[in-house]
This record gives C-alpha cells, sequence and structure tokens, in this order.
C-alpha cells in the first residue's frame, strides 16, 4: 500500500499525531526504496581525507551537541554542553564544574534543539554555535576554536524555552522564549502561586533578546518583553530586507492549561509574532519598560585561568507590548504551527502547518504594507493583527502531512519535512508550486540544508533529523540511536545517498563548511599562558599541601608517569584537591586520571592544561591511581599509590618520584 493511501484511510483529522506516527511507520515499506548504487560514491571519504562539512546536531535530552563530518556521516565528536560528561569530567573537575549552576541550583543535565551558529552579514562565520536548553531555560556558547563550552546563562521569566537559540544577522542578538506560560512573579503579574486554573489571568509568556559581545561572544540579557500566554514555539530572525525582524510561531492562542491536543487545537488560526528588534532595543536603551528583580546565573570559563566563574544576576529589563508601538505585530497561521523560517533574501516568512496540509509562506514586504496601511483585524494584548490574506504570498498546497520545518537552497527552492508523511517536499519558491518529493525514513522533525538559514545557502545537501529508526539499522533493543538521511540536492530531483545514526534526539542541526573551521582549531594549550591557580608548570615544583584537613596536590603529568607518584600521610576524613598538569605541548597527547574509590569521574587533560578532581578518602588503605589514555608504549606504566591512614594517625606527610619517600 503507499504511502499516500494509507495516510488517507488514517489521518483523521490531525489531533491524535502521535497515535497515527506509529501506525504509519509500519506502513512504509523497508525496501521501498534505498539509496542508488552510486551514492556509495557521492558520499565516499577516503581514508585520510577529510569531509567537505562540519554537521553540528543538537542532541536532545543527551543536552550536548554532537559533530559529524558531512558526507560521509562519521561521528567526529561530541561537545558537552548541559551535561555532566564522566567520559573527560566535564562538569565534574572544579574548573568546569560552575557551568552548570542554576538559580535551581546544580543541573547537570538539559535538553538541546536547536544549535545556531554565529552569523556575519547573515552568513556563518565559524566563530560561535549557540544552543538552548529547554527544560532549565538557559543558552550556552560553545567556541569553535576549542569546541568547547565557554559560556551557559540562565534566562528567568521563562519555562519551556523551546524557540532559541537563534541568531540575529551580525550576532547582535540571540532570541529565547516561552513556550510554557507561567505565572510572574509581582511586579510583572500576580505572583507565582496562584491556581492554574487562572491560567488566562495569571499566567504569561516572554520574549527574551540576548546581547552577544562581538569582541568576547560574552552573553547578557539584554531585555525581555512580556506577550500573551500562548505557546511560542519556534522563531528565526530575518535577512536582508527582514533583518531587523524577529519572527516566531505560537500555538495555544486558545490559552488552554489541561489537555493541550484537544484545548489548544481549537482556533482555527494561531499566530506569528513578529518583533522589530531594533525599535525594541531602542525603547530599552530609552530606558522604556522596568527594571525587575529576577534570579538567574551567569557562567562563563574566566580567559585568564581557564576556571569557571558564576556570577549571580539579580535585575532584567522588561518591556510591555504598549512600549513597542508599530515594533510587534502577530500574523494569523494555520492553526497550531510548529517551524518558522526566512528565505536567504529575507522575503518570505515560512511556517511548518503542523496541523494543516499548506505550509503558509508569508511575504515580508506584504508584511510592510500591511503595517503602512493599518490593515488589521483587532489586536491581542496590546499586539496588532495584521490581516491574514494582506499578509500571505501563497500557500504551498500538497506540502504533504505533518510539515514541520522549511529550508532553502538559495537557488529559488524551499524544502519542507512531514512528520505524518514521512516525507521531503521541494517547491519554487516564487510560486509555492511543488516540483519534487522524496520519502524518508520516518517522520522527519527538522531538516537541514547546508548554509539553509543563512543569506547565502550552499545548497548541496539536505538531511533529514527523523524522529523514528525502527528497522534501518542493526537493532539495539528498545532504545536505539535517531537516524538521519543525507540527501544530494543539487539536481532538479532529490537523491538519498547515506543513512547514518546520531546520538540523542537531534531536532535541528546546522552545517559549516569545513573550511571556516579547521585552520582555527587550538591544538594544544600553551603552558605558559596556563593561569589556573593550581598550575604546576615543571616537574620539580610538584608538591603536596597541607592546610587542615584541606590537602591539594599540585600533580604533573608527562610521558608516561606522574609527579609525584607515591603519596603517604592522607588521612581519612581529609579533602584532596587532585591538581593535575599535563605538561605535554603537542597535538593529541592527552593524559587521563582516575582514582580507585573516587566518588567523582575521571579526568581527560589536554596539552597544556591544569584539571582538578576532589577526592575524599572513607577508608585506610592504599590507593591507586592511574592514566586512563593510552598515551604511549609504556601508558600502563603510567600508575601511582596514595597511602591513607586513620583519622589519628601520626604518619608525616611525604611525596616524591623515583625515591623511597
Ligand atoms: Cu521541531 Cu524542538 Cu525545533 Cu524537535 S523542534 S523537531
Ligand atoms: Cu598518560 Cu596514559
Amino acid at each position: 500500500m503507499s504511502i499516500y493511501k494509507c495516510l488517507k484511510k488514517l489521518y483523521v483529522g490531525g489531533i491524535a499525531l502521535l497515535s497515527i506516527v506509529f501506525v504509519i511507520s509500519g506502513c512504509n515499506s523497508p525496501k521501498s526504496k534505498i539509496g542508488s548504487e552510486d551514492a556509495a560514491t557521492d558520499v565516499y571519504v577516503p581514508p585520510g581525507k577529510h569531509d567537505k562539512y562540519y554537521s553540528f546536531m543538537s542532541g536532545g535530552w543527551t543536552g550536548n551537541v554532537s559533530v559529524y563530518g558531512i558526507p560521509s556521516g562519521r561521528h567526529l565528536y561530541t561537545i558537552p554542553v548541559f551535561s555532566q560528561t564522566p567520559t573527560n569530567g566535564y562538569g565534574y573537575t572544579e574548573e568546569t564544574k560552575s557551568m552548570l549552576n542554576t538559580s535551581f541550583g546544580f543541573v547537570p543535565w538539559g535538553d538541546t534543539h536547536h544549535v545556531q551558529p554565529s552569523k556575519t552579514n547573515g552568513d556563518y562565520d565559524g566563530r560561535w554555535i549557540f544552543i538552548n536548553d529547554r527544560n532549565t531555560p538557559r543558552i550556552a556558547r560553545i567556541n569553535l576554536k576549542t569546541f568547547r563550552t565557554d559560556e551557559i546563562i540562565e534566562i528567568p521569566n521563562t519555562a519551556g524555552q523551546h524557540s532559541s537559540a537563534f541568531c540575529s544577522s551580525n550576532t547582535e542578538y540571540i532570541s529565547a522564549n516561552t513556550e510554557y506560560s507561567i505565572p510572574l512573579p509581582k511586579p510583572l503579574g500576580n505572583g507565582v502561586d496562584v491556581p492554574i486554573k487562572s491560567y488566562k489571568k495569571n499566567f504569561h509568556g516572554t520574549i527574551s533578546l540576548i546581547k552577544v559581545n562581538q569582541k568576547t561572544g560574552e552573553m547578557n540579557i539584554g531585555f525581555q518583553i512580556e506577550v500573551p500566554p500562548f505557546d511560542y514555539d519556534l522563531g528565526r530572525f530575518g535577512l536582508g530586507v527582514s533583518k531587523d525582524w524577529v519572527f516566531y510561531t505560537c500555538y495555544n492562542s486558545e490559552e488552554a492549561h489541561t489537555l493541550l491536543e484537544v484545548n489548544a487545537s481549537q482556533k482555527d488560526k494561531d499566530f506569528v509574532l513578529a518583533v522589530n528588534w531594533k525599535k525594541a532595543e531602542q525603547a530599552a536603551a530609552d530606558g522604556k519598560g522596568q527594571l525587575v528583580s529576577s534570579n538567574y546565573d551567569h557562567n562563563f570559563r574566566d580567559p585568564e585561568t581557564g576556571v569557571v566563574k558564576t556570577e549571580v544576576m539579580k535585575q532584567v529589563r522588561v518591556l510591555q507590548t504598549s512600549d513597542l508601538k508599530g515594533a510587534i505585530y502577530y500574523m494569523p497561521a494555520p492553526k497550531s504551527p510548529h517551524g518558522i523560517n526566512v528565505s536567504p533574501s529575507g522575503e518570505y516568512i515560512a511556517e511548518g502547518g503542523k496541523l494543516s496540509t499548506v505550509v503558509p509562506v508569508e511575504s515580508f514586504s506584504k508584511m510592510q504594507n500591511a503595517i503602512q496601511n493599518n490593515d488589521t483585524t483587532g489586536s491581542l494584548g496590546g499586539i496588532p493583527i495584521l490581516k491574514y490574506e494582506s499578509v500571505l504570498a501563497y500557500e504551498v498546497k500538497n506540502a504533504g502531512l505533518g510539515p514541520l520545518h522549511v529550508e532553502y537552497d538559495g537557488n529559488g527552492h524551499g524544502y519542507n519535512s512531514d512528520f505524518i508523511s514521512s516525507e521531503i517536499v521541494k517547491w519554487d519558491l516564487k510560486t509555492g508550486k511543488v516540483l519534487d518529493r522524496h520519502p524518508a525514513y520516518y517522520s522527519t522533525g527538522h531538516l537541514t540544508v547546508a548554509g539553509g538559514d543563512t543569506r547565502h545557502p550552499f545548497g548541496e545537501y539536505l538531511i533529514a533529523l527523523n524522529k523514528i529508526t525502527k528497522d534501518r539499522y542493526l537493532p539495539t533493543g528498545p532504545e536505539m540511536f535517531a537516524g538521519e538521511q543525507l540527501f544530494d540536492i543539487s539536481g532538479n530531483k532529490m537523491k538519498l545517498l547515506l543513512d547514518f545514526p546520531v546520538e540523542g534526539e537531534p531536532h535541528n542541526a546546522a552545517e559549516i563548511p569545513a573550511s571556516l573551521i579547521d585552520t582555527g582549531q587550538v591544538k594544544y594549550f600553551k603552558l605558559s599562558d596556563n593561569h589556573n591557580p593550581y598550575v604546576t608548570r615543571k616537574e620539580h615544583d610538584a608538591k603536596v599541601v597541607r592546610n587542615g584537613k584541606r590537602v591539594d596536590v599540585y600533580m604533573t603529568a608527562i610521558r608516561s608517569h606522574f609527579t609525584p607518584d607515591n603519596i603517604e600521610g592522607i588521612k581519612v576524613g581529609d579533602t584532596v584537591y587532585m591538581h593535575v598538569t599535563n605538561i605535554e605541548q603537542e597535538w593529541d597527547i592527552p593524559h587521563g586520571f582516575a582514582m580507585k574509590g573516587n566518588l567523582n569521574a575521571g579526568m581527560l587533560i589536554m596539552p597544556g592544561e591544569t584539571r582538578t578532581t576532589v577526592w575524599k578518602p572513607l577508608q585506610p588503605g592504599v590507593y591507586p591511581f592511574y592514566c586512563t589514555d593510552f598515551c604511549s608504549a609504556l601508558h600502563q606504566e603510567m600508575q601511582g599509590y596514595v597511602r591513607v591512614s586513620p583519622a589519628n594517625s601520626d604518619i608525616k606527610l611525604s611525596y616524591g618520584t623515583n625515591k623511597d619517600i
């Protein structure tokens, strides 16, 4: 049975999405189409050769970002972001653990959705990647010279921070908002302890614009805007002609607070919220709105010491819609839209209709005319509603079932993903006429075209980020990696080249040309630049210092020994800080550090770097430690012992390497 016949039978109004999806995946015969034979050569990257693109994929509930090579689909690396990572000690070591501080306390896990590369003039510039945590509202900045998380800022007055971390044309701002509206503290709202059924009266949405320092990348919340309590789902900044604007889809204009799958799907139309961020920025600069006390943590890697610091923030400026006359509008969109994507010129703004079978595409110039002509149908929360017919460029008909996201190839085409009918649909950007469609396996969420959200997309490749993997790979029990599919989109017809599994649930991804990133990579850290307060630059400076019950071990690691590697005089009840400096000055020579019985994590220490693990020995004994990274032919020999004596012992502190202590 074809997908379409199969769907016709099953599509019953589009509300019970999930139950439908599972049946439909079964309708897709796994043998219906595979990549053509010659596709193998199209994705083949010979041994020793590099891929053309980096693909940065959000890790969903892994809380991280994973990095793949395109077209090969090789897994290159996973960047720890919101999740404590025992493989290298991120979030466990004294240097990195503060990165996971929040106003709620230490949150060692996140749910990442949208990877956004930094931009200059609307094109990727290879400086940073921004990514959101949806659960504990936070935004992270990853440094693309080191592939490390350098900064995380929490977003207050927000919940279900989904429509982020999108980036303006010159990385002036990152945007973030509320998906799940919440009651806000006074004076913004009526307080936070209110009945859930008072949603319409007491709940609020917020839009947040986070300013980015152009030199350092440092983020600060510029201002927030209080908006009606709808679910602000996805967003994009404009490009080119629309670059001063930012657009968000929202659903639940019904303001439902329970059984949203039914109660938030009542109205025929929901909205796109359009904000002129330049004018909003000016309003904030003019002192409009109010400074509201809000607690949020701002964590950043101190560039001097390399140690992460937490700054506790207390205030944020919040604008009201009344402060934004002429700068904020709603545009109607078919019910419960999901994705929103702006075309390279900035003229077209397309939404994934989700529950509708069309992809509505708005015109920026028509929107400007409608604003000028005051072509509105009332307002909501002080936000004028522009007429749908006045702003609509066209609706893409036959866009498939459950359209979620759109991307562009720079050659005048739009592409949308379909969750329910599991396919990619290609259409003409001027007319919306469908030109090609290709099945995907299965249930595509986001799709990404290389550079597909920039002024100058590279086109060439499209990746379908599929939600359901089922039978595509050898099974791994009930839980499996997500399955992505690479298409060649350089010709008239899309061509499926490759399936490859990826970690977690990659909601979206971004492909950046390797040439923008690979030449600037940090290969090791200069020891002379290491200003960690516990650095040991030379072996003969290694030492162990006791201060009451605190013991600091200043240790070095070099192929293939630690200094010191014998330590005595540690007692039960001590807190031992193991500060290990890798004094190698060569690319790709990490050393690891693992301590028997340490209730912490192992560490991986890069050349020139210092990492600290805290160990609290609970029992007397001799505890071996060793290097966990196979660093040389004598790696096995890279080991040592710490003697731990009872609390009342009078064993003197002593230490050394290659001598009896
Ligand atoms: Cu469509 Cu979080 Cu962007 Cu998932 S979202 S698919
Ligand atoms: Cu150092 Cu193995």
